[in-house]
């Protein structure tokens, strides 16, 4: 299994720029590139990658996208005068044409094609491609938006062609809508295309009533378009991992696809004057490891918009040391979706229910009062304020620079009684026990059994819990004869350790100690088991029963996605544990895919535990804590009827008290609301 992270770069597509004044443009800049390009050396990130030469696309590469008609157009560029390159600008909107651009626009799509050609033949795992000018705005037979050949569409293409992948995932989390890839693939089920873009009913380029949320594809390929309209601007970090949680990766693991294409735009990010939302570049950490377990991790990110240097330069940083393996940082302010972020989910949601199975059961579409299609009365007032906050410059974004995020010096520790293996690449970590504490542990958890394999377990337990704490290693497992009692002894010591909040997922029937379900939000406990618990739901207490335990791969899908990882971001614990009792039922897979998704949180802080019985998990257990991508799982069929039933109902239940759990802006019980003034005119 290859590990390692390509990185496409080459200084020649930063020869290119705008010859003439076009305040649209200007912000299409060289720099955009060589800042990148810099930070990721100075962070020592680019001599971790595998550096991988681009290359020209070629006449069949281009033409696998555009029309003949139009590449032989933009052939003729590099020979024009200034003038005849303004009048042939002219055509398109918002682009500007340059003597080198046809060469760079060929480096650009070329590096993308390397970067697939690197992931598909197995060199690297993922990588990204550092490219100008950017492709997602172009074309069949049109230059758009600073874009002249489409470099993802053309990658996408070429996958299925030479590799013969069968299902491609793009996600555009540039803030634009990359319409150009979405009128490339509309009708084509093979490709999902995902776009969230600011919108603003329509006001924001490209202002196109394509980009809205109804627009779910054509002909066959209605479903495989999903288009998330942002209409307001300030998105934050729980708008975008909301519409991770509860749109994008739902019905990407469903589709299940062979490889995933990611149109990387930092524009979404603070301080960018294109977005002008408000989400922080840590938040593409995020974004990043969410996606590295779907097709068995094979991800490729190319460049597209981004304008702030700073903020582009820190999210670029993210994201490649995300594809690194790197742990993920601390998200910060999680404080859940605001209310146009919810009404938003909510009609993508609603409108791709009838193709997609993980949506069957969502709500009707919201009322028209509250509808994306609905028309801002104040608008007018609200341009005069903006223009006047600009001119005075009253609002400037600010946001502190990302920590740097430093790998632990090992990365998985595995406790394991003598006898089992250790698989390759692990530690096997036994600690030389301080009296004291072993004497303490024997007080409280064996009583007066003389058990010395379960005290050594323990005591190097504990030991772990401290080191983890320490940041000297990242995650471990261990093999326990007890769950419960080594639950037990876990949440102890991290509180001692300064773990002050441990999220604990249970998978099969383990019985958790009643010490371990605690009210005051030091540990919040989800447990999936195959029995209907008596319990009340509480807040730190969730149990969830699925009809078939969690032998139904596509209900326990669903839950991880909708409602344990959502809980996870919010409670944003400083430990995870993750507990595993025989008997559970879970496959592999879904198991790794369980243990990559929650090693988003806690900085990788990951401790599983597993029960004696489960040997033959360790060695899967062990690779996904190492950060090897889960195997796929394949399409996902429609979960039960009465798990879907039990989790909405679930989900509903605990909105008042979890707000990444929402998916809708209509009032709940419970919720506060914000104030509601009649600001909205219906469109006819
Ligand atoms: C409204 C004018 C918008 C054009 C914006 C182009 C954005 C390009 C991009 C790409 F990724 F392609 F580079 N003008 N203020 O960021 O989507
Ligand atoms: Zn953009």
């Amino acid at each position: 299994m290859k590990m390692g992270t390509a990185l496409l770069y080459d200084d020649e597509m930063t020869r290119y720029k705008l010859l003439w004044t076009d305040p649209v443009c200007k912000i299409e800049v060289p720099e955009r590139l060589t800042v990148s390009h810099e930070a990721l050396v100075k962070a020592g990130l680019a001599e971790r990658c595998v550096s991988v030469p681009v290359r020209e696309a070629t006449d069949a590469d281009i033409l696998l996208v555009h029309s003949e008609e139009y590449l032989e157009a933009v052939k003729k560029t590099p020979y024009m005068t200034l003038e005849d390159l303004m009048e042939f600008t002219l055509q398109y909107g918002d682009v500007y044409f340059h003597p080198n651009i046809y060469h760079c626009a060929k480096l650009a799509a070329g590096a993308a094609l390397q970067l697939v050609d690197s992931v598909m033949t197995g060199r690297v795992r993922n990588g990204m491609a550092l490219v100008r000018p950017p492709g997602h705005h172009s074309m069949r037979g049109a230059a758009s938006g600073f874009c002249v050949f489409n470099n993802v569409a053309i990658a996408a293409r070429y996958a299925k062609q030479k590799y013969g992948v069968e299902r491609v995932l793009i996600v555009d989390w540039d803030v634009h809508h990359g319409q150009g890839v979405q009128y490339c693939f509309e009708d084509d089920p093979s490709v999902l295309y995902f776009s969230w873009h600011r919108y603003e009913h329509q006001k924001f380029w490209p202002n196109l009533p394509d980009s809205d949320y109804d627009c779910v594809g054509k002909e066959k390929g209605a479903g495989f378009n999903v288009n998330v309209p942002w209409n307001k601007v300030g998105m934050k970090n729980s708008d975008y991992l909301s519409v991770f949680c509860h749109v994008l990766l739902p019905i990407a693991y469903e589709f299940s696809p062979d490889l995933v294409l990611v149109c990387a735009g930092f524009d979404s990010a603070i301080g960018d004057p294109e977005g002008e939302m408000c989400a922080t570049p840590d938040v593409f950490a995020h974004l990043t490891h969410l996606l590295m377990n779907l097709a068995g991790g094979k991800l490729c990110a190319v460049l597209e918009g981004g304008y702030n240097l700073t903020s582009l330069h820190q999210s670029v940083c993210q994201t490649v040391q995300t594809l690194l393996g790197d742990p993920p940082p601390q998200p910060a302010n999680l404080d859940g979706p605001c209310v146009s972020a919810l009404e938003s989910l909510h009609c993508v949601r609603s409108a791709h229910r009838e193709y997609w199975s993980c949506l069957k059961h969502e709500a009707d579409p919201p009322t028209s009062d509250v509808s994306t299609k609905a028309i801002e009365l104040a608008a007018e007032g609200k341009e005069k304020q903006k223009k006047a906050e600009e001119e005075s410059g009253a609002e400037v974004a600010a946001w502190l620079e990302p920590l740097k995020r430093t790998a632990p010096p090992v990365r998985s520790a595995l406790v394991l009684p003598d006898g089992v293996a250790c698989p390759e690449g692990c530690a096997r970590f036994s600690a030389s026990a301080d009296p004291a504490i072993v004497h303490k542990l024997r007080e409280t958890f064996l009583k007066d059994s003389d058990d010395s394999d379960a005290l050594t377990a323990l005591s190097s337990l504990t030991a772990l819990v401290q080191k983890m704490e320490q940041n000297e290693i990242c995650n471990g497992l261990a093999l326990v004869r007890d769950v419960s009692m080594a639950t037990m002894c876990v949440v102890q010591h991290a509180e001692a350790a300064h773990l002050d909040r441990v999220f604990i997922v249970c998978v099969g029937d383990a019985v958790v100690p009643s010490q371990c379900r605690r009210d005051d939000g030091t540990t919040l406990l989800v447990q999936f088991s195959s029995e209907e618990s008596e319990e009340q739901q509480h807040r730190f207490y969730i149990p969830l029963c699925l009809k078939k335990g969690c032998s139904d791969v596509s209900g326990f899908t669903q839950a991880a996605l909708g409602l344990v990882l959502p809980l996870g971001y919010e409670y944003d614990p400083s430990l995870v544990l993750l507990v595993r009792s025989a008997g559970s039922g879970l496959c592999d897979g879904a198991w790794q895919q369980l243990t990559g998704l929650l090693q988003g949180l806690a900085q990788g802080h990951t401790l599983v535990l597993m029960e004696e019985g489960e040997e033959a998990c360790v060695g899967p257990t062990a690779s996904s804590l190492l950060g090897v991508a889960a195997a796929s799982l394949g399409s996902l069929r429609a979960p039960l009827q009465d798990d879907v039933k039990a989790l909405e109902g679930l989900r509903r239940r605990l909105q008042a008290d979890w707000k990444l759990l929402q998916t809708t802006a209509a009032p709940e019980p419970g919720r506060k609301t914000e104030a509601d003034p009649a600001r909205f005119l219906i469109k006819k």
